[in-house]
């Protein structure tokens, strides 16, 4: 089998004002959508960041691709590597999409391809893509309910506000997690907190806990505490916390917080690579490594890395952000193939529009707080190629073609500045 033919197709999509440590989100996210074509007629999806830096690079390894075997991932590793050292090193990304800082750029374009010649390889075989992974050991894979401190509207109304409202205040956080649990029957739940006061952010997650009692609950400040500040807020919280997520920056910080309350720890944001795993290890810095295919080097990767978490009697859980659907089934298929994925994975899915799925047959159901895993060929979608094309015209509409947070804060107040930890 032979690669015929590769297009990288850059979307947006309209996202939510959502509040974090380093601003709120823009009215639109970025993605790239990959195709990749084999002569036996075969396409296989990928889903990526549609950020500048990353798309350059997804869109120089187009070509190089034609003609490879989708069965040669060592090839495709090669190209990678060639291509990314042609361009030099890129400028820094988001600071809260790790996938866009510049040490990622060969695993997040070897992942995006990585995911599409798999499904490639899946749907020749005529087989899911877990298959691939060693086989299904859960065909339900759980997902939590991913919380977010909100505005009602973006600034300047680009369009019409979403039907979320606003949550700033106790009352409207449960109500969120309430609307969400109802749609989509999460088991666990999650805070994305470090935007409002924490003594604030810590009272929402009591009022979750009085609201859903049986549910695990998490916090994410994303190292927006300062040690002093997430210890204090560790003592409020007691013992609320199934897991506590990036409260304080550094591995450092992080293991000093860890020695002297004895709270678990998870992380996507100081573990983020096979160096700063062996540093988080030796230091024990972090008890939960959260995954992520799209920058932890694909799908086999993210098997090395859950046993490298097992070696090491690490927790493993699952990082999120904003995304569609080929890239929730990636998360799912991989997910479902690790054995040690004993939490339930993050997902942006739930804040998407209805009318911007880019998969046939539209948004993908989350029923009991799970994705299910079919007997269906590859990741089991199918791309809806004139979403694409209106997405893809989205995309050409905008000016943003690099996520930035705080250059989105900066419209509502023109002071605003990045502070690491502002609490
Ligand atoms: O979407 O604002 C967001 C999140 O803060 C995201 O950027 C983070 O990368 O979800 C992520 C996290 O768990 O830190
Ligand atoms: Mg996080």
């Amino acid at each position: 089998m032979k690669i015929k033919r590769v297009r990288v197709t850059p979307i947006a999509f309209r996202d939510a004002p959502l509040l974090n440590a380093s601003g709120i989100h823009e009215p639109f996210a970025l993605r790239s959508i990959i195709e990749v074509e084999s002569d036996n007629g075969h396409i296989g999806l990928g889903e990526s960041y549609g950020d500048a830096p990353v798309l350059t690079v997804l869109m120089a390894m187009q070509d190089s691709l034609v003609g490879l075997d989708p069965f040669d991932l060592n090839g495709l590793r090669a190209r990678v590597i060639k291509t990314v050292a042609a361009f030099g090193p890129a400028e820094a990304g988001a600071e809260l999409a790790p996938g866009s800082h510049p040490s990622k750029q060969v695993a997040n374009a070897y992942s995006a391809f990585e995911v599409a010649f798999l499904d490639l390889q899946a749907r020749s075989l005529n087989m899911p893509l877990v298959d691939l992974l060693g086989g299904a050991v859960r065909t339900e894979v759980p997902f939590s309910a991913y919380l977010f401190f909100k505005y009602a509207e973006h600034i300047d109304a680009p369009y019409a506000p979403d039907s979320w409202g606003e949550a700033l205040s106790e009352a409207q956080i449960v109500a969120q997690a309430a609307r969400m649990i109802e749609a989509h029957g999460f088991q666990s739940i999650k805070l994305k907190a470090g935007a409002l006061q924490p003594e604030h952010e810590v009272a929402c997650i009591k009022a979750l806990k009085k609201a859903f009692p049986n549910h695990p609950l998490r916090i994410d400040p994303n190292g927006n505490w300062s040690l002093d500040t997430a210890l204090r807020m560790a003592e409020l919280l007691g013992d609320d916390l199934q897991y506590y997520e990036d409260p304080t920056p550094g591995l450092e910080g992080m293991a000093e917080l860890h020695r002297r309350t004895g709270v678990p720890l998870a992380t996507n944001m100081v573990v983020t690579d096979f160096d700063e795993f062996r540093r988080s290890v030796a230091l024990n810095s972090v008890q939960i490594v959260l995954a992520d295919h799209h920058y932890w080097g694909g799908l086999r990767d993210t098997q090395v890395l859950a046993r490298m978490c097992d070696t090491f009697g690490l927790g493993l859980s699952m990082h999120s952000n904003s995304h569609l659907g080929i890239s929730l089934m990636a998360m799912a298929h991989v997910a479902a193939s690790v054995p040690n994925l004993t939490y339930a994975c993050d997902t942006h899915y739930p804040w998407q529009e209805e009318d911007e799925e880019v998969i046939k047959g539209g948004k993908l159901p989350i029923r009991n707080g799970c994705v299910s895993i079919t007997r269906a060929p590859g990741l089991g979608v199918e791309l809806d190629q004139d979403q694409l094309a209106r997405l893809h015209e989205q995309f050409l509409s905008i000016d943003i073609r690099s996520r930035d947070d705080a250059r989105q804060m900066r419209k509502y107040d023109p002071a605003w500045k990045i502070k690491k930890p502002r609490f």
